[in-house]
């Protein structure tokens, strides 16, 4: 214990889970360090008990955005969250969220620490916090996300800790601790480039407030990363080629710093930057950094990599702790109200990669509903990102389901991102530049080169009578702009005929 809590009366209160969970009651707001990783595991398992005991209690989740199976999951399934923000990508959970037997509100990620300072959130009852180990002055070294946890630990009334044995004390070092002024004092953000340090290395905290300290064995569930298909490598293909051509062209400097979000897009874009020889001294100012950055940084292509969290797959977190020392030199780790914060991304202008379920002919791009109705996961830090990148990318595969789902329609079914916000939209068909681009020649252009060929005809046709029939800036039928999501619902396929023709 003293290697890992070097101020000595915090381990005073070292205890067992049953005890440290306690203090959660009905009711209880429970804000948690995690942020795809870094999620407490013992004190969920431990409510989960105690309802199968037979205790009946709500409690309300408030995390950094995704957790695993040992939060979002075991609570969901054990029926114990009445409210949970933000983002998360858990399957039960979002299956309760869409019965709205769980509530959920969907926040841009960059804005909900001030939030909760703000008292918006109500009473912050009890903070759970994985660390990898205490200082002298009882700061806490959080493991491999910060999330909003220094906001949280701020705000709780009781702070519980898990120590993790799975994240060694050595991290300390590679996060960066910063919490803004808020309104009306706010003051810039020193931040000028993607790697700079501007905070502490470990979370301030009064000590008093912790009442309960206890040890954890388990590990982060690992991530699973598959390599990438043949349609992601079609879509970051074209992306990088488009970087580069705007920046030989002079439209774009060099160095911009790189965001890109979550699933096999994303990680197809960084895999690129392995083969590609034009990027060389690259930049990332993103929220979740993963495997593939580790692999950059060994081949000595990245100067600086920002996140609010690192996700590893299993081989990757050990070859990580391995050379924590060298890789701690080229990482940082931030609370995500900086890693994503609207100024920062605005002042380095952060070339942004994020991915949509549908696009519309305008450009319109829904994230969250499938369908308009049914949550996905959340707006995560998408929205942030691209209404102030420098060059804001969107993209999707042109289809889903096997054909059966057109991802460019003729107005979406929900909107995230607007028109207004989106730069540049790529499917593995092709990409369009939509920036001096009226809507209607943005209708044209997506309709003929990223909409899959099995769905022109039908857009065009839908476009084309809109242009007749009603005319405008943005011309939509209304009584028909649903029909390929209506089509779906009642046939199981948006093409007419169900692609049977
Ligand atoms: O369904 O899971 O049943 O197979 O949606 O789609 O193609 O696997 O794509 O994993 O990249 O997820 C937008 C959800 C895409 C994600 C979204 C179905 C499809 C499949 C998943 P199955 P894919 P991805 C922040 C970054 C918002 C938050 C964000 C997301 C499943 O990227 O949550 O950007 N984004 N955070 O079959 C119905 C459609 C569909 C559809 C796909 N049009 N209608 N279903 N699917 N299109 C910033 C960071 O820096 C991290």
């Amino acid at each position: 214990p003293e290697h890992r809590i070097r101020y000595a009366p915090l381990r005073d209160k070292i205890t067992s889970a049953a005890e440290a969970a306690s203090h959660i009651k009905d009711g209880t707001s429970l804000f948690i360090s995690g942020f795809t990783a870094g999620y407490p595991k013992l004190i969920p398992a431990e409510l989960v008990k105690r309802a199968e005991a037979g205790e009946k209690m709500k409690i309300n989740i408030y995390a950094g955005a995704s957790t695993g199976d040992a939060v979002d999951g075991v609570l969901a399934r054990a029926g114990l969250v009445k409210w949970r923000r933000p983002y998360m990508s858990d399957r039960g959970m979002r299956a309760a969220i869409n019965r709205e037997e769980i509530l959920f509100k969907d926040d841009h990620l960059s804005s909900l620490s001030a939030a909760v300072r703000a008292g918006e959130w109500g009473p912050v009852d009890v903070a759970v916090v994985e660390v990898a180990a205490v200082t002298e002055k009882g700061q806490l070294i959080p493991t491999l996300s910060v999330g909003n946890t220094p906001s949280y630990v701020k705000m709780a009334e009781k702070v519980i800790l898990e120590v993790a044995a799975a994240d060694p004390p050595e991290l300390e070092g590679i996060h960066d601790i910063y919490i803004p002024e808020d309104p009306p004092w706010r003051m810039p953000i020193p931040i000028y480039r993607a790697g700079d340090r501007v905070g502490k290395p470990f979370i301030e905290i009064d000590p008093d407030k912790v009442v309960a300290v206890v040890y954890s064995q388990e590990p982060d569930a690992s991530a699973y990363f598959s390599d990438p298909d043949e349609v992601s490598l079609l879509i970051a293909e074209q992306l990088l080629d488009f970087v580069q051509h705007e920046t030989k062209k002079g439209r774009l400097p060099e160095g911009l710093p790189w965001q890109s979000g979550v699933g096999d897009v994303a990680n197809a874009v960084l895999a690129g930057f392995q083969e590609d020889h034009f990027f060389q001294d690259l930049s990332i100012y993103s929220e979740v950094l993963q495997d593939t950055v580790l692999d950059l940084i060994d081949m000595d292509k990245v100067r600086a990599a920002s996140g609010s969290a690192l996700t590893l797959s299993l081989h990757a977190r050990e070859r990580f702790f391995k050379e924590l020392e060298r890789y701690k030199d080229k990482i940082v780790l931030r609370p995500v109200e900086i890693s994503n914060s609207p100024e920062v991304i605005a002042r380095l202008g952060v070339l942004a990669v994020n991915t949509a379920l549908e696009i519309d002919i305008y450009g319109q791009v829904n994230s969250t509903h499938v369908m308009g109705s049914q949550l996905m996961n959340g707006i995560g830090g998408s929205g942030d990102f691209e209404r102030n990148g420098s060059i804001s990318f969107m993209v999707t595969p042109s289809i889903a389901k096997g054909g059966a789902i057109s991802c460019i329609v003729p107005m979406v079914s929900h909107v995230d991102h607007s028109e207004h916000s989106v730069g540049v939209i790529i499917t593995e068909q092709g990409l369009v530049d939509t920036r001096s681009l009226t809507p209607r020649q943005v209708a044209e252009a997506l309709i003929n080169k990223c909409a899959h060929p099995i769905y022109r005809d039908q857009l065009m046709d839908y476009y084309q009578r809109a242009v007749r029939e009603v005319g405008g800036h943005e011309p939509h039928l209304l009584g028909e702009a649903f029909s390929f999501h209506q089509r779906f619902m009642q046939t199981g396929d948006m093409r007419v005929g169900g692609g049977g023709e």
